[in-house]
């Protein structure tokens, strides 16, 4: 490119984003600092610096796509799981800013989160494996709730791969609500995902195990070992999932893998791919004199894509009497008589299943194909209806392939998470080939001329798992950015080690045909994502200072130990001490607590502030406590007094000037001497 010509693009660009600057300031009344009277010399210096650091025009426009100047807001949010650190990720899009994690399944000290916090221990047990006391998940699909097929900005739910337990988070807060363990499976993938009105979450299973838990021999892998699909009814007045009005599904003891929910034209279906219809029980060469899983389960040409009738299904659970654990545990043959639940083959070992816009077609990627397999719902509809089929093994119908394909695109290799775009296009993920692939969509998506064919590939860095684009999964995906979630970052960031972030990469996905773009590289360092859902940010209205003073986030409503100022004290009843207490900038009344070494004591700390930020937290050494206690809240944090000595209690957030002033002592007296409590 002639550089006269670069020059009039920069100077354009800075033009612009100098006018909406000035717009910007304008509309908060005072300019931040003073407008810049040349913007030709705007242009020049801009122009050096871009000469100096060698930039291409790609990345000048990529630099101004994705820059937000200090104070200006991102237009949409990611909600990206955090793989096995078990959290989920907030962050901005286009700038990539990471705003907050939000703790689900793992202690998070920032947010005090599974450090001493009574209703938090409590959700904990709630979702307890075996009692092991396990604290930690590896999330992998975060699934924003939906009114009508689009998100709602209420609830994002998350499943937990390694314990199969999903998580419940309340967007008024971005605070987790619930865990629930699944009392079928040890372990999930195929969650979470929600119906187009979040009446169900859906949580698949993965590796298959005796139901229930227990154990059974390997031998017995046919006939003892199951799959699973769980439908969690949730009730969004209550912004929690109720088990009693849950049930799973029994399944073949194939893997089942990601699962979605059909929308408009296919609302009340649910599709679940799997692999390992070999039904491969491992072993390794010499050692095991078996076939290893990674090729005993790649035999196949064909796997199974579940199709299940959730209207059927429901109707099945309510009249089944079969429990596991006492959870209402649909069994195989009832789902077969009931006409429930078919199969679909699905070339080679497949990993996505992703629902069109319309809710007209299901895309498919096989790993170990090149393709992706697309499949026409009313087809499908129309097999189901022709009993155009053959059973499986276990008695499950399986449609005629021919009968309800529709295309089969040829992409790339190692084709994995599929999204879709404003414009009728698709995404794939090449995993193998480290791109992004568009394609169009036939049918009804206005490309008639290009349907089901390739339009632009992307490389990325490297090995891309699932993308995400703009409320991609929805009835009405936004487009614009599209974000590849990589595995490998290889050489794109400095050394830090040999543990290497995965790396984000930002991809313009706002013009047609030929013109995707890569934007922007934001290195993750906390944990894998696996998949992310991007919703608009103007769709969430979370608060920022609870409703009222003694606000339990748990509850949703005042606590009954809410405090306020002038009611703080502390009681004695036998040998358990109650402490009422409230923080401000910059103190915690009482600042003394005297008591002695074996007493029960039960904490309760109420932030009286009403001002935006101003957080208080609460560090305890020795017992394991550290708060977080946000505007309006109130904590309860409960323990036994079993160490004497003299422990200082302070705030942990730089709250104001005086914050380092904002401690008090705990005095716990040896066994055998008695403490004033009264003061
Ligand atoms: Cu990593 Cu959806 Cu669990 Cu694919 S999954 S990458
Ligand atoms: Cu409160 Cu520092």
């Amino acid at each position: 490119m002639k550089r006269s010509v670069l020059y009039a693009i920069i100077g354009l660009l800075f033009v612009a984003v100098f006018a909406m600057s000035v717009l910007q300031f304008a509309g908060n009344g005072a300019p931040a600092s003073a407008p810049i009277a040349n913007v030709e010399g705007l242009g020049d210096a801009a122009a050096a610096l871009v000469s100096e650091r060698g930039f291409t025009t790609e990345n000048v426009y990529a630099a101004l796509k994705t820059y937000m100047p200090s104070g200006q807001h991102d237009p949409y949010l990611m909600f990206a799981s955090g793989g096995h650190s078990g959290q989920i990720h907030v962050i901005a899009v286009p700038s990539m800013r990471i705003l907050r994690t939000i703790a689900v399944f793992a202690p998070e000290p920032w947010q005090g989160y599974g450090y001493g916090e009574v209703s938090q221990e409590t959700m904990f047990a709630a979702g307890d494996v075996l009692s092991a006391d396990v604290r930690w998940g590896d999330t992998h699909h975060p699934a924003l709730s939906e009114t009508g097929g689009m998100y709602d900005g209420q609830f994002v739910f998350i499943n937990d791969k390694a314990q199969a337990r999903v998580g419940v988070v309340d967007l008024r807060d971005f605070e987790t609500k619930q865990l629930i363990k699944n009392p079928i499976a040890m372990n999930d993938h195929g969650g979470t995902f929600v119906t187009p009105d979040t009446e169900w979450v859906i949580e698949g299973g993965q590796y298959a195990a005796p139901p229930g838990g227990g154990y059974a021999p390997i031998a017995d892998y046919n006939d003892e070992y199951r799959g699973m699909v769980t439908f969690w009814k949730f009730d969004r007045e209550q912004g929690r999932i109720l088990p009693d009005e849950s049930f799973a599904l029994e399944l073949p003891p194939y893997w089942q893998d990601l699962c979605d929910s059909g929308k408009l034209v296919s609302d009340g279906w649910i599709f679940c791919n799997s692999f390992n219809t070999e039904r491969a029980t491992g072993g390794v060469g010499a050692v095991e004199g078996a076939v290893p899983f990674e090729s005993g389960a790649s035999q196949n040409d064909m796997d199974y894509l579940h199709v299940i009738d959730l209207n059927k299904a429901v109707a099945a659970a309510a009249t089944n009497e079969n429990k596991v654990n006492g959870f209402n545990y649909v069994p195989l043959e009832t789902a077969i008589d009931a006409g429930l639940l078919y199969f679909i083959p699905e070339p080679k070992s497949p990993h996505g299943i992703d629902i069109t816009p319309k809710g007209d077609y299901m895309v498919v990627s096989g790993k170990l194909d090149p393709h992706v397999t697309i499949y026409s719902f009313d087809k499908i509809m129309t097999a189901i209806a022709n009993q155009d089929w053959t059973p499986d093994v276990y008695g499950i119908p399986v449609l005629n392939f021919d009968s309800v394909m529709e295309a089969q695109v040829e992409l790339g290799l190692g084709p994995l998470h599929t999204q879709f775009d404003n414009q009728g296009y698709a995404y794939t993920s090449l995993y193998l080939d480290s791109a992004v692939a568009r394609w169009a969509l036939g049918g009804d998506y206005g490309h008639a001329d290009e349907a089901w064919t390739l339009i632009d590939k992307e490389s990325i860095h490297y090995n891309v798992g699932h993308i995400a684009a703009v409320e991609g999964d929805t009835v009405e995906p936004g487009g614009n950015f599209l974000v590849a979630l990589n595995k490998w970052s290889v050489d794109r960031f400095n050394n830090v080690g040999p543990l290497l972030p995965q790396n984000l990469q930002l991809i313009d996905i706002s013009g047609e045909g030929a013109s995707l773009q890569l934007l922007y590289d934001m290195p993750m360092g906390i944990g894998e994502p696996h998949y992310a859902q991007i919703i608009k940010a103007e769709r969430l209205n979370p608060v920022q200072v609870y409703p009222e003073v003694g606000w339990n986030p748990q509850k949703w409503a005042v606590d009954e130990n809410g405090t306020t100022a002038g009611e703080e004290r502390i009681e004695r009843n036998g040998n358990t001490v109650e402490i009422w207490m409230t923080s401000i900038r910059s103190h915690f009344t009482p600042e003394h607590v005297e008591i002695n070494q074996g007493d029960h004591v039960i904490w309760h700390i109420t932030n009286i502030e009403q001002t935006i930020d101003a957080v208080h937290g609460f560090a305890m050494p020795a017992y394991n406590i550290n708060l977080s206690i946000e505007p309006g809240e109130t904590t309860t944090v409960e323990f036994d007094a079993d160490k004497d000595g003299v422990f200082s209690y302070y705030c942990t957030e730089f709250c104001s000037a005086l914050h380092l002033e904002m401690t008090g002592y705990l005095l716990i007296k040896p066994d055998g001497s008695s403490a004033s409590t009264e003061k």
